[in-house]
């Protein structure tokens, strides 16, 4: 049945019988689900619709650029909270009242099912990419409960309801999964590729493996045509403040215009494979795109200590790193992540994909940007406004 409502939107009811599989307790055997269907053309090409699950967060932001630039209708999935937490998608946001608003946020969260069908059912996009998480891995000892439940079974709850969706409407939708070097943990070959054996050495790694696998699984048993990007340590200056790279750069900049004396880290002889998010986004996007769904190790394959981000950073505005860093050991983690060294050939040789940013590049940008931001901060402060003190929650 469809009743019409104006040119470019229609309600369509549509009738659907369960399946007995499906069905709850005492359920009815028939729903009726409502919709907006959005016909929404530009020329006579239909857009793609993609849903983003952290499209809040760092990748969130960054995936949902490209995808606006690539011409997607992207609805992002939100969580509700009492204040705002929109901040990196401030500067595409669009009013979805205006005439081809092309960015729409649902509220929802990954531990909520019935949500996250709700979602699907509603936008019926052509691509999923599973980004949400409590993704610290240090916070993932505190939290660990928690922890699995958003990043392992939050991905299997969105691969159901998926699953459920594709058996009723018949459609197909592409799945992205943000696996992750951390499954590596205690690394069993140097360079790690997509061969590599895991061994996770935190609550967010084992949920992570988990996650990985039941997207695999899910792939091989319902020919869904869903990929995994086990991606290295990308950073950003939208990076979350309490990852090593970007505590360090707040640091510089603070420390450089005299608004903060020490920085305290933890273990800085651990070693990563740091490259820039905006890269690793496009990594995601053409997983998708290829005719067969796998999975990708996405990386810079150059490793450097933490230590020595922090030489690269603070030298980049003429400091020694060695006058300000203290090492505290409540940044120490219960099991530590020594090395993580990526080998990306697989992604260079199927998708074409090469990162353009090295980490010195990275630690430039980063750096740049958090002084704009002390700055910023100075200047208030020395007209007398009050700034909002370190909540002391870094890790
Ligand atoms: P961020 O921590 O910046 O963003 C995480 C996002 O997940 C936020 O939007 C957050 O929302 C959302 N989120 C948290 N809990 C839930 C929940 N229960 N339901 C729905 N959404 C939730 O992470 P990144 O952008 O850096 O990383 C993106 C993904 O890639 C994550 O899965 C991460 O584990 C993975 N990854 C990241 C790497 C990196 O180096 N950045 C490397 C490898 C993998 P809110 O804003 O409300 O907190
Ligand atoms: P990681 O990133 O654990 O690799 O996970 P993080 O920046 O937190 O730590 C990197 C390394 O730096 C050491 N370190 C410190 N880390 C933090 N956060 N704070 C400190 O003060 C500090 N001092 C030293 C850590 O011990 C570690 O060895 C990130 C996340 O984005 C995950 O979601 C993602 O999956 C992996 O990268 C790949």
């Amino acid at each position: 049945m469809r009743l019409p409502r104006n040119d470019c939107e229609v309600l369509e009811v549509i009738g659907v019988k369960i399946p007995n599989k499906f069905k709850h307790n005492n359920g009815p055997d028939v729903i009726l689900l409502t919709h907006h269907s959005h016909s929404i053309e530009q020329g006579a090409t239909t857009l793609k619709k993609a849903i983003i699950t952290g499209i809040t967060g760092q990748d969130g932001s960054y995936l949902t650029e490209l995808l606006l630039s690539k011409g997607y209708e992207v609805h992002g999935i939100i969580r509700r909270s009492s204040s705002f937490n929109t901040e990196r998608l401030d500067h595409i946001y669009q009013d979805p009242h205006e005439k081809g608003a092309r960015l729409h946020l649902h509220y929802g969260d990954l531990n909520d099912a019935n949500g996250l069908l709700d979602v699907i059912r509603k936008v019926q996009p052509d691509e999923v990419y599973n980004l949400g998480a409590q993704s610290h891995v240090r916070v993932s000892f505190d939290q660990p409960v928690y922890t699995v439940d958003t990043v392992a079974t939050g991905t299997l709850r969105l691969l159901e309801s998926l699953r459920s969706f594709q058996e009723i409407f018949g459609k197909s939708i592409r799945f992205y999964q943000a696996s992750s070097s951390e499954m590596y943990g205690k690394v069993q070959e140097i360079p790690q590729k997509e061969t590599t054996p895991f061994y996770p050495r935190s609550p967010y790694g084992c949920a992570k493996v988990f996650s990985h696998w039941i997207t695999v699984n899910y792939r091989e048993s319902y020919n869904m045509h869903a990929s995994c990007g086990i991606l290295f340590n990308h950073e950003s200056p939208r990076r979350g403040e309490t990852f090593v790279t970007r505590k360090i750069t707040r640091a510089v900049g603070r420390i450089k215009l005299g608004m903060q004396k020490k920085l305290y880290l933890g273990n800085i002889d651990s070693q990563r494979d740091w490259g820039f998010a905006g890269d690793y986004v496009e990594a995601m996007w053409l997983m998708l795109q290829q005719p067969k769904a796998d999975d990708y190790v996405i990386s810079t394959g150059k490793m450097i200590t933490v230590r020595k981000f922090c030489e690269l950073a603070f030298g980049h505005v003429g400091l020694d790193a060695k006058d300000f860093i203290e090492i505290d050991p409540r940044y120490f983690r219960p099991a530590e992540v020594e090395q993580l060294q990526g080998d990306a050939s697989k992604a260079k040789k199927v998708l074409n994909w090469t990162p353009k940013v090295g980490v010195e590049e990275l630690a430039r940008m980063m750096v740049e940007s958090d002084l704009e931001q002390a700055r910023r901060e100075k200047t208030l402060r020395d007209a007398g406004h009050e700034l909002p003190a370190n909540s002391g929650h870094d890790q």
